[in-house]
């Protein structure tokens, strides 16, 4: 059978998380990471370890099939691939920024302005959608220091906890993306590969499920048990079983993690009591 290859990243803030994933997807690899390549044991898959800025071209080459990662590199190269699935994690954001002593009212400030980046094509698209003619600098690293040592005016990077601009005397001024990890791939992959990357993409959907999800269960007095039904309607409905106790029964359910607090608060108005939540492995609904 023909394997899907899926290019990852080698070492960087991508990788950990995009092993981690395909371990809680039950894809045992062999020879571990930080090889060149790998292979599983239990599932038709193939994994390269690449530099994230090569995964677009590598699967528009046709070297890998599919590919993690970050969204600002995936708009920054270009390539006409196809966004898979998003993943949720390695989080940022990118924007302009400029000294912090400079005043700043609008995008109009950067007009014939220098800007340092290392995403010169997402600038210029935003530059040009907002009718700003300004020098774009292109280096691949640092970027944030560039102000300070006379190369710009201001820069455009990446942004995550904002610590980076702070230490560089510097100030966040538009956001112009937010990015999250992706799995890219091929528009036109063959059926017998289609068919991996299905099973693939729903197992990974089972995982995030699973992750944003809470398994409940708790004892409710009997004259409430609608009252509870009602704030904890579950994936169908709850499974309601008997307390020995006369009067009184078990309730399970599974709650969205983001509602979960104050949903507790509810549940113990009205007469929720032993209650326990427990993490879910995979969610398939
Ligand atoms: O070696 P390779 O080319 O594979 O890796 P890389 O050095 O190009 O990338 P890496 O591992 O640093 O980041 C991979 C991806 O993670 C990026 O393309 C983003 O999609 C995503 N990501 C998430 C980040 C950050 N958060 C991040 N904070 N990438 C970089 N940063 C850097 C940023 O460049 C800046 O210098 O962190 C600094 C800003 O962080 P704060 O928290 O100080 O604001
Ligand atoms: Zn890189």
């Amino acid at each position: 059978m023909k394997k899907l290859k899926i290019a990852i990243q080698k070492s960087g803030r991508l990788s950990e998380k995009s092993l981690e994933l395909l371990q809680e997807c039950n894809i045992k690899l062999t020879n571990g990471n930080r090889k060149l390549i790998s292979v599983s044991s239990n599932f038709p898959i193939e994994i390269l370890y690449l530099r994230d800025d090569d995964i677009p071209q590598c699967i528009y080459d046709g070297v890998a099939d599919i590919g993690i990662v970050g969204e600002n590199e995936f708009m920054e190269r270009n390539y006409p691939l196809a966004i898979y699935q998003r993943l949720g994690f390695a989080k940022c954001r990118l924007s302009l920024a400029v000294p912090k002593t400079e005043m700043y009212s609008s995008l109009e400030y950067f007009q014939n302005k220098k800007i340092a980046t290392s995403y010169p094509f997402i600038l210029k698209s935003f530059l040009e959608k907002n009718k700003i003619n300004a020098e774009i600098h292109q280096i691949s690293g640092s970027v944030e220091i560039s102000p300070s040592i006379g190369l710009s005016d201001a820069i455009f990077d990446i942004v995550s906890s904002g610590s980076t601009l702070i230490s560089n005397g510097l100030k966040e001024v538009e956001k112009v993306m937010d990015s999250e990890a992706l799995i890219i791939g091929k528009k036109d992959i063959t059926a017998e590969k289609q068919t991996i990357l299905n099973d693939l993409l729903f197992r990974i959907k089972a995982v995030q499920e699973a992750k944003s999800n809470k398994y409940i269960l708790l004892n409710a007095p009997n004259a409430n048990l609608q009252k509870i039904i009602n704030i904890i309607p579950g994936m169908k409905s709850p499974t309601v079983m008997p307390l020995a106790e006369e009067g009184w029964c078990s309730l399970h359910s599974v709650v969205n993690e983001e509602k979960f607090w104050e949903i507790i608060g509810q549940l113990k108005n009205a007469g929720a009591q032993g209650i326990l939540v427990v993490p879910i492995e995979k969610m398939i609904i």
